[in-house]
């Protein structure tokens, strides 16, 4: 029946249902939504939780009074829900402050500001029990060559997250960083761009265990990236820490499309991959409804979001559990690709004379791949025509 229950791990920003669609060309089209609203009707429709951005729960410039009292009413929202916040992250890109970044502007104070802004929001996860923490640096970057002296900011980035690692270890908190990836919008280039990029960043930092990647489908695919793929390298590099799902066709602005909705092969690849990989973090939504939706439209943008998860996760299994499938993955030698090369060593490798002197060439050239009957098993699947 495809209904989510709290054990799929399904969580959702506050910032993403809470969107009020104001975009670059119009203005807001949708009322406020109250977090706590929002914590209540995600729960009704079966998420685990709710991730948030420090100004998405409390507003920007708010006294500390007014801070306590938004966390004790977010608090209680959580508590009678059973919703957990599993993330959270911080703000460094809608005040004007930011314009040039946050932990990389040139300038210094900004860039002091923005690392306190950031402490203070790790505090507050972790009081509410996240073990994720998530930094999207929309910011960081540049629209023009001169702007930015790249070397240095990605000197300055590595100091930030090395201060931010170092603050975690010294007040003892179960925590570690998720780096969000995107190649451009806000800025016209973004630092760290791909998944790529962030990971061969975070091994050059003080503790690279304490930090992975939470990259977000549409951002991979703004780049014209394989989404799965770079899943997949993220997993065998033991750093896939959190991921946004959602849907975007193909290199244009982040579209934001609930999950499902966008490249859907894609999608199913995912689903696939993820469920079949022992990833057992939250599946993350971070999607826009558009702005044609009013609030119905909204939840009912959401719920499709779980849904369209659980309908790919039963074709992915179906895909699997075919006999035809698994004769059309041997067809296709997928048990080999599993197989050392050389596992007779080096020596063995240039003793062997039929791997090379004697290796017939033609024959290996002739031979068919027969992916395409297999691709076609997985489509069959995908469009439930089997
Ligand atoms: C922008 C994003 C961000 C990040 C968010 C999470 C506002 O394209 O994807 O959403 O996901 O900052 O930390
Ligand atoms: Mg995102
Ligand atoms: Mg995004
Ligand atoms: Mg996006």
């Amino acid at each position: 029946t495809y209904q989510p229950t709290s054990a799929d791990k399904f969580t959702f920003g506050l910032w993403t249902v809470g969107w009020q669609g104001r975009d670059p060309f119009g203005d807001a089209c949708r009322p406020a939504l109250d977090p706590v609203t929002s914590v209540h009707r995600l729960a009704e429709l079966g998420a685990h939780g709710v991730t948030f951005h420090d100004d998405d729960l409390i507003p920007f410039g708010a006294s500390q009074g007014e801070r306590e009292a938004v966390v004790k009413r977010f608090r209680q929202a959580l508590d009678a829900t059973g919703m957990k916040v599993p993330m959270a992250t911080t703000n460094l890109f809608t005040h004007p402050v930011f314009k040039d970044g946050g932990f990389t502007a040139n300038d210094r104070d900004v860039r002091r500001y923005a690392l306190r802004k950031t402490l203070r929001n790790i505090d507050l996860a972790a009081e509410l029990g996240a073990t994720t923490y998530v930094a999207w640096g929309g910011r960081e970057g540049a629209e023009s060559g001169g702007a930015k002296d790249v070397r240095q900011a990605l000197d300055r980035m590595k100091e930030a997250f090395d201060l931010l690692g170092q603050y975690v270890v010294d007040q003892g908190y179960d925590l570690r960083f998720a780096i969000e990836p995107k190649p451009n919008e806000p800025r016209g280039d973004i630092l760290l761009p791909t998944i790529g990029h962030a990971l061969a960043f975070i091994e050059r930092l003080e503790r690279p265990h304490l930090y992975g990647v939470n990259p977000e489908v549409g951002h991979e695919q703004m780049a014209g990236l394989n989404f799965p793929h770079g899943i997949a390298q993220a997993l065998w590099s033991g750093k896939l820490f959190h991921l946004d799902l959602n849907g975007q066709s193909g290199i244009k602005y982040d579209q934001d499309l609930r999950f499902g909705a966008g490249d859907l092969r894609s999608a199913f690849w995912l689903v696939d991959l993820l469920e079949t990989a022992g990833y057992d973090g939250p599946r993350h939504f971070d999607f826009k409804p558009p702005r044609t939706e009013d609030l119905d439209g909204v939840w009912e943008s959401a719920a499709g979001c779980m849904r369209n998860y659980l309908i790919l996760k039963e074709r992915a299994a179906a895909f699997r559990a075919d006999p035809e499938v698994r004769e059309a993955l041997r067809a296709a030698r997928l048990p080999e690709l599993a197989l050392p090369t050389a596992e007779d060593g080096l020596a063995g490798l240039l003793a062997d004379r039929s791997a090379f002197e004697e290796f017939d060439v033609d024959a290996a050239a002739d031979r068919g791949m027969a992916f395409e009957r297999l691709d076609q098993l997985a489509m069959d699947h995908l469009l439930a025509a089997r």
